[in-house]
C-alpha cells in the first residue's frame, strides 16, 4: 500500500487545519457578547420560518375557476372546449357540477411543468344557485358566462344574478376577479361586449335603488355596490370585472384562457 503514504499525509494535513479553524471559531463566539449572539439566533430561525410560510402560501394558493351564468348561457360547452377542446354537441342542462383538474387543453403542447387549473362549472338552474356558495370563497375568478344571442329577453335575470355575485361576502372581502363571457359571438346576431357590459350597468343601477330600500328593511349583510349619487359602471367595483367575447361552440376561447392564466398562475 505505499501509494497511499502522500493521501494519509495530505488528510492528516487538512485534519489540522480544521482543527485550528474550529479553535478559532470557538475562541472567537466565547468572545461575542451573548445578546448579540442571540439576537443573530433569533434572526436565523425568523428569516427561516419566513421562507417556510412564504412557501407554504404559495403553494396553497386556489387555482379554482368557477364558471357561472344563467342556465344555456353555455358554461357546459365551455368547459369542455377548455378541457379537450371540443364542444361536446348537444349538452342538455346540467342537473349536477361539473368539476374537473386539469392543464389548459391548449397548453397541453407546451413543454415544462404547468400548473393544472381547477374548473368548476355550476348550473344556472335555480334550485342548484345555492352550489355557488360552496365554491365562491375558493375561487380565484370568476367568469360570468351570459348568451349574447338571446341577451335582450335575459338581461334583468343574468343582471340580478351578477348583483348577487357581486355583492357575496367572500368576493367583496377577496375581491375576487370577475369576467363577464359574452358567449356565442360565432353568430353574427350576437351582442356586442361593450353593448352587454352597457345594459348590466344600467340594470344593476335600477336593481341597486330596488335592493338598497329592501336592506333597510331586513337584509342586512348585503354588501352595497357602486357609489352613491353616481350612475353604477364596474369600474367602481373592489374587485376588477372585465369583459371578453369568446364561443364556445367554435373553440374561440382564447380571452376566457388569458384571464385563467392572469389568476392562476402556470
Ligand atoms: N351558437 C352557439 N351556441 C352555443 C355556444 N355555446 C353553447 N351553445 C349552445 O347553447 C346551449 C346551452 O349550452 P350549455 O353549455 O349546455 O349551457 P349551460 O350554461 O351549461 O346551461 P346549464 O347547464 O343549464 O346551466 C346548447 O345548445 C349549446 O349548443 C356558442 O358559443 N355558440
Ligand atoms: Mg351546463
Amino acid at each position: 500500500m505505499e501509494g497511499m503514504e502522500p493521501w494519509k499525509e495530505q488528510v492528516e494535513v487538512w485534519r489540522n487545519q480544521l482543527e485550528q479553524w474550529l479553535h478559532q471559531a470557538i475562541e472567537y463566539s466565547q468572545q461575542i457578547p451573548p445578546t448579540q449572539l442571540y439576537i443573530a439566533i433569533a434572526v436565523l430561525v425568523v428569516t427561516t420560518l419566513l421562507v417556510i410560510s412564504i412557501r407554504l402560501f404559495k403553494r396553497t394558493k386556489s387555482n379554482t375557476i368557477v364558471l357561472t351564468g344563467l342556465t344555456g348561457s353555455g358554461k357546459t360547452t365551455l368547459f369542455y372546449q377548455l378541457q379537450d377542446g371540443s364542444s361536446h354537441l348537444g349538452t342538455v342542462t346540467s342537473m349536477e357540477t361539473n368539476e374537473g383538474t386539469f392543464v389548459l387543453h391548449s397548453e397541453s403542447s407546451k413543454k415544462g411543468k404547468i400548473k393544472p387549473v381547477h374548473l368548476v362549472d355550476v348550473p344556472g338552474h335555480s334550485r342548484l344557485r345555492p352550489k355557488l356558495d360552496e365554491f365562491l370563497p375558493q375561487a380565484a375568478g370568476i367568469v360570468f358566462v351570459v348568451d349574447a344571442l338571446e341577451f335582450l329577453p335575459n338581461c334583468r335575470l343574468a343582471s340580478e344574478y351578477l348583483y348577487d355575485i357581486l355583492t357575496n361576502a367572500s368576493v367583496v372581502k377577496k375581491k375576487i376577479p370577475v369576467l363577464i363571457c359574452c358567449n356565442k359571438t360565432d353568430k353574427v346576431t350576437a351582442h356586442t361586449k361593450e353593448f352587454i357590459r352597457k345594459q348590466i350597468e344600467k340594470e344593476i343601477d335600477k336593481l341597486r335603488a330596488s335592493r338598497s330600500a329592501l336592506s333597510d328593511a331586513d337584509i342586512a349583510n348585503d354588501f352595497t355596490l357602486g357609489v352613491p349619487g353616481e350612475a353604477f359602471a364596474f369600474s367602481q367595483c373592489n374587485n376588477k370585472v372585465s369583459v371578453a367575447e369568446a364561443s364556445g361552440l367554435t373553440g374561440e376561447v382564447a380571452q376566457v384562457e388569458q384571464f385563467i392564466r392572469e389568476h392562476v398562475k402556470p
